[in-house]
């Protein structure tokens, strides 16, 4: 997949993440968290965010049957093998393992590499997996991460499951709940890939299970045919017909799982009928992944925004039952009467606000949390903190870090900065200026008459760039500036840049951008 990375475009997108994650991780410890802390939120929803929740980055989770090829695919991936790899038959892979790119030891300045077995990495605060200890001690004896240098593992990080038996009625205990950590993983990861064999196409009870474990996350399941070289083109569509009728018992959903079909190592193909198809396939496939950290930190942000508006209506919950309460006698009636009548409570309060009563939390569940909580801890509504929170105001911290993707002055859109835009920050100097002294060297050698070259002259020195002449008569519009056919040693250096923006493959545009007109013409 590196071949795919290595675009200048592709090789924006991990630069992308972190900025989001870094907007965000400010966003929350400084606007969202205080709004938490102060109204309890932890002790109803959900704990406070780690730094980790939003560092970690895309994750791929693969699931499949033995000898479906899981990990060769993810070698095939990252072109090359990975600490703790094994592959066989059966039963090769019994554990999870994450796959990431290993961090960074300041001390030596190198990348970590090789295997952190589950017990350590459950209690690494630096990874998103501490919530897994709960999973057991035999569970955390078959999880394990691979950390190691790859350009695709700057992008994403990658799960492999165990592989599930392929029997009829084949069962494995395997000492902790399999379904249930798959559930938790589908919920945590970006992209869930179910590898299918064309060769050996059963779908097996335990993997119905897995199945069932993850179609709630439907939105996030690719569904890979593997060894599609293994068989003829005619044996090909019967087993995609029954793959997609097997899928589609499993997976109700209105729209149709995408299932990429191929052959996904580097191996010469059995049948090669269909080659120009399975490399489009991968392509299409490898392209899905790589969209994955744009997604995802976008997915980070409706996540952050969602947390930011029920935490909002949380506060206004607080509040109220606060401002409710007798300040000396009949504390615990008045607590049973306003958790009885928490559903008017929560209309009245939606009216009050504005705020639509999806964004409420379910009120029996709140009800129970609230007969445990002690209300003369609550405190009244802080307007302020309120603020700092609204939509409007993550927005806009969103956009002042840089974070996030919105109009063109926003520096990880296309070609900010970049070519004719280049120097265009309103506080830099001329950015021609910078090669002025190389270009005011060749300037001097056309032999300019009152500071000035003709055309004739100025155009000997052009064509050697073997730019086309449209491109060049382009030039020397926009070069000319104060359009008296000739050019000064500011202009000269202006055609000079030009040319190498058309040369580094950008568009000149029909206007000089007001950033490049020569200093003493302004
Ligand atoms: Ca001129």
């Amino acid at each position: 997949m590196l071949r795919w990375l290595r675009g200048d475009e592709q090789q924006k997108e991990p630069e992308v993440f972190e900025s989001v994650a870094l907007g965000l991780k400010k966003l929350y410890k400084n606007r969202l968290r205080p709004l938490e802390d102060a109204y309890k939120f932890h002790d109803f929803h959900s704990p406070a965010l780690d730094d980790a929740d939003f560092d970690s980055k895309p994750m791929v989770l693969l699931v499949g049957q033995y000898s479906t090829g899981k990990t060769t695919f993810i070698r095939y991936l990252l072109e090359q093998d990975f600490p703790g790899m094994r592959i066989g038959p059966e039963p090769t892979t019994d554990c999870f393992i994450a796959i990431m790119h290993g961090d960074l030891d300041k001390a030596t300045n190198t990348i970590n590499e090789g295997v952190i077995p589950g017990n350590a990495l459950v209690i690494d605060k630096t990874k998103p997996f501490r919530a897994l200890s709960s999973f057991g001690n035999n569970f955390l004896s078959r999880l394990q991460c691979s950390q190691m240098k790859n350009q695709v593992l700057q992008s994403i990080s990658i799960i492999d499951t165990p592989g599930i038996l392929s029997g009829e009625k084949q069962r494995v205990n395997r000492g902790y709940d399999f379904s249930k950590v798959l559930t938790w993983m589908a919920e945590r990861v970006d992209r869930i890939i179910l590898l299918f064999d064309a060769h050996k196409l059963d779908i097996s009870d335990e993997f119905h299970e897995a199945l069932n474990a993850v179609k709630m996350y439907d939105s996030k399941i690719r569904v890979v045919l593997n060894k599609c070289d293994q068989v003829n083109t005619q044996q090909l569509m019967r087993v995609y017909g029954a793959l997609m009728w097997s899928l589609g018992k499993v997976i109700t959903t209105p729209e149709v799982v995408r299932v990429y079909i191929g052959s996904f190592w580097d191996q010469p193909l059995l049948y090669d009928e269909n080659r120009i198809l399975f490399e489009a396939e991968r392509n299409d496939l490898f392209e899905d992944i790589q969209s994955l950290p744009r997604n995802a930190a976008l997915r980070k942000l409706n996540d952050l925004i969602k947390r930011a508006r029920l935490a909002k209506v949380h506060a206004y919950i607080i509040s109220h039952l606060h401002d409710n309460m007798p300040s000396m006698f009949g504390k615990e009636k008045a607590k049973n009467k306003l958790i009885a009548d928490l559903d008017k409570i929560f209309v009245e309060l939606s009216n009050k606000y504005n705020t639509s009563l999806g964004d409420f939390p379910k009120v029996e569940e709140m009800r129970k949390n609230l007969k445990l909580a002690d209300f003369t801890k609550f405190r009244g509504l802080s307007e302020s903190m309120i603020k700092k929170v609204c939509f409007c105001a993550l927005c806009d911290v969103c956009l002042c870090s840089g974070a996030f993707t919105v109009g063109s002055d926003n520096p990880f859109n296309n070609k900010w900065g970049e070519g004719i835009n280049a120097g265009s920050d309103f506080d830099t100097d001329w950015i021609v200026g910078k090669k002025k002294p190389e270009y005011d060297e060749i300037f001097m050698k056309l032999s300019p008459c009152n500071g000035k070259v003709k055309g004739s002259e100025a155009k000997k020195e052009m064509v050697k760039s073997k730019l086309p002449h449209t491109a060049l008569a382009k030039v020397w519009r926009l070069a000319d500036h104060d359009r008296d056919g000739q050019l000064t040693e500011e202009e000269f250096a202006l055609s000079m840049h030009l040319i190498n923006i058309r040369l580094e493959g950008f568009e000149l545009p029909d206007e000089l951008p007001e950033h490049l007109v020569p200093p003493s013409q302004r």
